[in-house]
C-alpha cells in the first residue's frame, strides 16, 4: 500500500521516469540507482502502478516499459499533457473532495500562484450559484478550479467569467466541432442544453481583487442516465452530442490554453471591448425575450445587449432598460432553459 506523502512522490517520480523512456525498457537497476531505493522498493510501486490500470510491461533482464496510461486523472499524466505556461502549471489532482472550489481558496489563501489549478475525480459538495448543487459523478466530468489574480477592481470580476466562457466555448468548440453557445452569464451550451457551469468566487478589499478561485464543470463522459430527473431535461454531456467518448486529459489541456490565450492578452491589453464583440457571436441569450429570476426579482424582458463590466441589459416593457449582475439571478428564456 502507498499511502504517505513520501510514497506518493516516490511513486510519481517512477511514473515520471517511465513516462519519459516509453519507447525503450528501463531496467529495475537504473531506477534504483536513480532514485536511491532498492530495486524491491522499484518493483513495489510498478506493481501498485499497474493495479491503478497504468500497463506496464516487465521482461527479465531489460527491465520495464511504460505502454498505456490509464483515464484516470493523474498528476503526473496530465502535467505532462498540459502545455501552458502559467494556466495548470501548478497542479493538485484529488481522487475526491468537498469542491474544488474550497481546496482552491485554501490554496489562494496560502498564497498559491495564479493558475494553480485543483481538480477531482468526483465532489461530494459540488456547488453552483446561489448555494445550489453541482452534480460530479466520478470520473465522468472535470470537476477543477483555477486560480487567478487579476489586477481589477472586484466590481469587473464578471469580466473573468466572460473570459473564461469565451475560452469554454472556444476549447469545447475545438473538442467536438460542434455549435457551441454561451448562455449568459455561466452556461456552456450545446443543442440548447447546459454542458457546463462556471462558479467564480471573489475574495477582494473595496478597489482591489486578491484573487479569484474559477469553478468550472464540464460534463463529459455522462450518459443520459448519469443525470438526474431534476436536470434531465436541461443537461447534456460531450459525450451525448458527440455520440463518442472523449479524453478529458485532452480537454483539459485545451481549455488551459484558451484561457492562458485569452486572459493573458486582456490583462496585457485591458481591452474588453474586442473580448465583448466575441462574447456577443457566441451568446444564445441576446435578443431573445427573458425572464430573470433573483432574489428579489422576477421580471419578462428583452435581452438587449451585455455593458462593459460583463452585467445584462434587459428592457423591460415599460421601456425602461435595468442592469442585471450575474451574481444575483437566474436567466431563462421565454420558452425553455436557453
Ligand atoms: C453553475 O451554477 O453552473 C456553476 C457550476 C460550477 C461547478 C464547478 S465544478 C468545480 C467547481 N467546484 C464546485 O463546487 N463548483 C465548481 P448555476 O448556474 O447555479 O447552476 C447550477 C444548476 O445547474 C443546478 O441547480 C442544477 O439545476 C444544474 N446542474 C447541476 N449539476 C449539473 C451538471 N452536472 N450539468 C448540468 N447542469 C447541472
Amino acid at each position: 500500500m502507498i499511502n504517505s506523502q513520501g510514497e506518493k512522490d516516490m511513486r510519481d517520480k517512477i511514473l515520471e521516469i517511465l513516462m519519459n523512456n516509453s519507447n525503450d525498457f528501463l531496467s529495475g537497476e537504473v531506477i534504483s540507482t536513480q532514485l536511491g531505493i532498492t530495486r524491491a522498493a522499484v518493483w513495489k510501486h510498478i506493481k501498485s502502478l499497474q493495479g491503478e490500470g497504468f500497463e506496464i510491461e516487465s521482461k527479465s533482464r531489460l527491465g520495464y516499459r511504460l505502454m498505456a496510461i490509464p483515464e484516470s486523472l493523474d498528476q503526473v499524466t496530465l502535467r505532462e499533457a498540459i502545455k501552458t505556461k502559467v494556466m495548470g502549471k501548478n497542479l493538485e489532482v484529488h481522487q475526491t473532495i468537498d469542491s474544488t472550489n474550497n481546496r482552491a481558496r485554501d490554496l489562494a489563501l496560502e498564497g498559491a500562484d495564479e493558475g494553480t489549478l485543483v481538480i477531482s475525480e468526483t465532489q461530494s459538495m459540488g456547488r453552483g450559484r446561489l448555494g445550489r448543487d453541482w452534480i460530479s459523478p466520478k470520473g465522468k466530468g472535470i470537476w477543477m478550479s483555477l486560480i487567478l489574480k487579476p489586477d481589477l477592481p472586484p466590481d469587473q470580476a464578471p469580466r473573468i467569467t466572460a473570459i473564461v466562457a469565451v475560452a469554454l466555448r472556444k476549447a469545447l468548440n475545438k473538442a467536438t466541432g460542434l455549435d457551441v453557445g454561451i448562455k449568459w452569464p455561466n452556461d456552456i451550451i450545446i443543442n440548447a442544453k447546459k454542458v457546463c457551469g462556471i462558479l467564480t468566487e471573489i475574495q477582494a478589499d473595496i478597489d482591489r481583487i486578491h484573487y479569484l478561485v474559477v469553478g468550472i464543470g464540464i460534463n463529459v463522459n455522462m450518459l443520459a442516465d448519469d443525470f438526474p430527473p431534476e436536470i434531465a431535461s436541461t443537461a447534456t454531456s460531450l459525450r451525448i452530442a458527440m455520440n463518442a467518448w472523449l479524453d478529458r486529459r485532452w480537454i483539459i489541456a485545451l481549455v488551459m490554453e484558451e484561457i492562458e490565450d485569452i486572459y493573458l492578452k486582456y490583462t496585457k491589453n485591458k481591452d474588453f471591448r474586442r473580448l465583448l464583440d466575441q462574447y456577443r457571436e457566441y451568446s444564445v441569450t441576446l435578443n431573445k425575450s427573458v425572464r430573470v429570476i433573483g432574489r428579489d426579482m422576477n421580471f419578462e424582458g428583452f435581452a438587449l445587449d451585455f455593458d462593459t463590466d460583463g452585467s445584462l441589459l434587459v428592457k423591460r416593457e415599460d421601456g425602461s432598460i435595468t442592469k442585471v449582475l450575474s451574481g444575483d439571478v437566474s436567466v431563462r428564456g421565454e420558452d425553455g432553459y436557453v
